[in-house]
């Protein structure tokens, strides 16, 4: 006999669709670019060798705000580049940055001759200390990690996914006496051998250990996607729900090269939606068009890929404002404001 107990099913959509001329998307009105959509922090301001700095995490801790950046150096023309790691940087206000003089993390820090590149991290402040989830690249697959760091000199590596799983982040607080996060496989077999990635859920009694995985949102839920979709920030507790970003992509085989890359046929954009307080698998409002769509010279006509928003951090101030930091064309870090009033409203229920 089957059981259920450990399994949600929920209504889906079912099917797959094919890459289609995409429809130009624009911005959400609620949001405000900080200094007209200029980056926050970018190559120039890192005092070690440093090309692209973008795709944060970004938390409030003892006072200050703490990024944690990715930082690729070294291009090698249309192909990438040579070297990767995480820096760091302190704030009074998350708007001017000061840059620790050398990287908080590198491949090598990791001790593990498999693993090839650290990148694209998040932060959550939990029970007073600061969680760091990342993704990996190794000789066998791409895993996502999750440490804890109480004074960003000492850290420890709680947990390593198999392959292949990345993009995840953690919510603030245990919900039901467990820890929660998000994160995005790349189920390749199974969704026809396409990128059609969507975002799931897992549980921990102790951030080591997890299981009970859900899937949360599919590409095919989200209007502005039709290539694959994955989390965005660690999502902020409201009275309403949890109020989560998300990235979605979408994919336009017209599109030919843009900014360094040889060809670069994506563009990404920022999503919202809210989940259910109790019930965090649950998605209970999501809005139908972009929250922050490439418009700006540094999102879309400059950089590494051009048409790239990446959400990775956002902060719910006392008065109500909500920062919200992304890279921009993989190639800076940017800041957007909302209200969480606004943010909120966006958020219809799926089925609307
Ligand atoms: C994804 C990740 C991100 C990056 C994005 C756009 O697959 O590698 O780090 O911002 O692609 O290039």
């Amino acid at each position: 006999m089957l059981t259920t107990s450990q399994v949600k099913i929920r209504h889906r959509k079912e099917g797959f669709f094919m890459p289609q001329m995409m429809p130009e998307y624009k911005t959400t009105p609620v949001i405000h670019r900080y200094n007209d959509g200029a980056p926050v922090l970018s190559a120039r301001d890192i005092p070690y060798p440093a090309d692209c700095v973008f795709n944060a995490g970004v938390v409030k801790y003892k006072g200050k705000y703490v990024m944690i950046f990715r930082n690729d150096y070294s291009p090698i023309h249309g192909h990438g580049f040579r070297g990767c790691n995480l820096g760091i940087a302190f704030s009074d206000d998350g708007k001017k940055w000061s840059v620790r003089k050398k990287p908080f993390l590198t491949a090598e820090d990791m001790g593990d001759p498999e693993i090839t590149r650290v990148y694209d991290p998040r932060l959550t402040v939990l029970g007073g200390r600061v969680y760091l989830c990342f993704a990996v690249d190794t000789k066998h697959g791409l895993r996502g990690g999750i440490a804890v760091t109480e004074d960003f000199e000492n850290i420890e590596v709680l947990s390593m996914t198999v392959p292949d799983n990345r993009n995840m982040v953690l919510f603030p607080e245990k919900i039901h006496d467990r820890y929660v996060r998000l994160e995005r496989p790349f189920p390749v077999y199974s969704r026809g051998g396409k990128d059609r990635f969507d975002i799931w859920m897992s549980f921990s009694p102790d951030l080591r250990y997890w299981g009970d995985s859900e899937l949360v949102l599919t590409v095919e839920d989200v209007p502005f996607a039709n290539d694959k979709i994955g989390p965005g920030a660690p999502p902020i507790k409201t009275k309403y729900g949890w109020l989560t970003l998300f990235h979605a992509v979408q994919r336009d085989e017209s599109r030919g090269k843009n900014g360094w890359d040889d060809k670069w046929t994506k563009c990404y954009c920022a999503g919202i939606m809210l989940l259910d307080p109790e019930d965090p698998g649950k998605v209970i409002g999501l809005s139908k068009f972009p929250l922050i769509a490439p418009e700006t010279g540094w999102e879309a006509e400059k950089g590494f890929r051009t048409n790239v928003i990446f959400p990775g951090g956002m902060i719910l101030e006392d008065d109500g404002e909500v920062k919200i930091y992304y890279g921009a064309s993989d190639t800076v870090e940017c800041l957007a404001t909302a209200s969480v009033d606004d943010l909120i409203a966006l958020c219809k229920p799926p089925c609307s």
